[in-house]
């Protein structure tokens, strides 16, 4: 295999040493292993069109660049976070579509994708990540390049009634038939994308992992992402004064402590699950004074609407669980409004009987998967988490709820907290084992070992640069 070539919206920063989630630590990994570039947005937005910047990092080369301020506004904003991100959580209701919206989209994606084909190699491996970039493939075969090209979907494929309602999808689905691989999370969204080319296209479909279009291949798989679970392991084994005190104090005063931590976003469930902790609270009284509730919320895209407006609403729930039932000395809620360090969030993971993580939709959930890695062996704390996370496909052994029935999170809730100790280490062995089986190194091999095979197929049996399907004019 050549150099492997990856683009996502934003690239890590290679000097920063203990990197968080699994994107950038398998993407990381798999660059160390052959050497290759990642481009993507620098983080910067300004007036003008900006240069491709180029930083070396041993055998990585780091290539980024700023959007306009248009960029930002319509592309990145606008279709990316007001159009894709809303419906593929299934929130047409949150859907705010403008045509010049996807024009910048496609136009960012063209600027991209020709700031990018000259430092393409013939036999590099090009690997596209996430919604902001479907149209790169589509982009990189007009200006002729004909490498393996596979794409990620990090967030869910939405059913077929929800993708059909946004506008431009059979645009969107030309876009994605022109990838040699597309990767989602999940079974459940392999057969989502399956049932939609079933009813909206012509395409030949083979074998569920493999669809013909005129003379085209396209080969289609899950991969769920994982975590690094040794690194994490570690870091929630570091002591941490002041998480350790926290620790004691509620030992003594016979409490425990709920844990979640998350993006400040609609598709987290945020305010279901203080509605369910109260529910909790009012259905069980005799926990009232011994269990505390911990929500870290990082804020996230505060220039979207929609983000205000769920930040609002959190603070006036969790102010009134408070209001309800604290007393001088409890506080049922603690919720921070931060982003903190990992060396701090994996003790505090460690110390929680119960993480709760119950997303509304969510592409996998890698908190799900850092909760279980960071527990003790011999005492290890108990997951709650959403059936509709694409980690709830392998975590089978955690307690999964559905987030929108207040009553069923509230009852878990008590059997989490009940649960015997013998129960909680045989559900935390099997959890473990599949985190461990599946971390971030693994699922970066499998997809790569994937695209490296089907395209080899394809190139075989069929001309690469054939167009998946004519372009649709609409
Ligand atoms: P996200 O929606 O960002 O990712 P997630 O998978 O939960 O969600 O990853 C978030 C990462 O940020 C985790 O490593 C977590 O520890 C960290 N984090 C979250 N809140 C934090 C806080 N308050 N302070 C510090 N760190 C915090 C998208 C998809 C997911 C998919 C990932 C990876 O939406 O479904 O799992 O990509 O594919």
């Amino acid at each position: 295999m050549g150099r492997l070539v990856v683009v996502s919206n934003r690239t890590a920063n290679l000097a920063k040493k203990n990197q968080a989630g699994g994107l950038t630590v398998g993407i990381i990994d798999a660059l160390r292993s052959q050497g290759g570039l990642w481009m993507g947005w620098d983080g910067n937005v300004q007036d003008a069109v900006g240069d491709l910047r180029r930083s070396e990092h041993g055998n990585i080369s780091i290539l980024t660049t700023p959007l306009t301020n248009a960029e930002h506004e319509q592309y990145y904003l606008g279709f990316s976070n007001k159009v894709l991100w809303p419906a593929f959580h299934n929130r047409l209701d949150l859907m705010d579509y403008r045509t010049e919206f996807v024009d910048r989209y496609s136009a960012v994606n063209e600027r991209f994708a020709k700031l990018l084909a000259p430092q393409l190699e013939n036999d590099d491996v090009i690997w596209i990540h996430d919604y902001h970039l479907m149209p790169m493939a589509a982009e990189l075969r007009k200006l002729g390049i004909d490498n393996r090209i596979g794409f990620f979907l990090h967030i869910p494929f939405p059913p077929v009634d929800v993708f059909s309602a946004v506008p431009r999808h059979p645009w969107l689905r030309y876009c994605l038939l022109q990838y040699d691989l597309v990767g989602f999370q999940t079974l459940n969204d392999v057969h989502n994308f399956h049932r939609y080319l079933e009813e909206h296209s012509d395409a030949d479909i083979i074998s569920p992992e493999l669809v013909r279009v005129r003379e085209r291949t396209v080969h289609i798989g899950h991969y769920p992402i994982g975590i690094d679970v040794k690194q994490f392991a570690q870091t929630s084994s570091k002591p941490d004064d002041a998480v350790e005190l926290e620790r004691m104090r509620r030992k003594v005063l016979r409490r425990f402590q709920l844990i979640s931590a998350d993006r400040l976003d609609y598709s987290k469930g945020l305010p279901h699950r203080i509605k369910a902790f109260r529910k909790f609270l009012d259905l069980y009284p005799e926990y009232q004074g011994h269990a505390e509730y911990l929500q870290i919320a990082s804020p996230s895209r505060e220039d979207v609407s929609a983000y205000g407006d769920i930040r609002a609403e959190l603070e006036q729930l969790a102010g009134a669980v408070n209001g309800k039932f604290a007393d001088f000395n409890w506080a049922p809620i603690q919720y921070i409004n931060r982003s903190i360090p990992r060396t701090k969030l994996a003790p505090l993971f460690k110390s929680s009987l119960i993480g709760l993580i119950t997303p509304l939709r969510d592409g996998m959930n890698l908190v799900a998967k850092e909760y279980v890695a960071a527990q003790d062996d011999s005492d290890p704390g108990i997951l709650i988490l959403s059936k509709f996370a694409g980690a709830a496909e392998e975590l089978r052994e955690a307690i999964l709820v559905n987030p929108y029935n207040i009553q069923e999170v509230a009852e878990a809730i008590h059997k989490a907290a009940t649960m015997p100790l013998e129960e909680r280490q045989l559900r935390h062995r099997k959890l473990l084992r599949r985190v461990t089986d599946h971390d971030a190194q693994w699922w970066q091999r499998k997809y790569l070992n994937a695209l490296l095979g089907h395209a080899e197929q394809q190139a075989q049996s069929s001309g690469r640069l054939a167009p998946a399907e004519a372009h649709p004019n609409v």
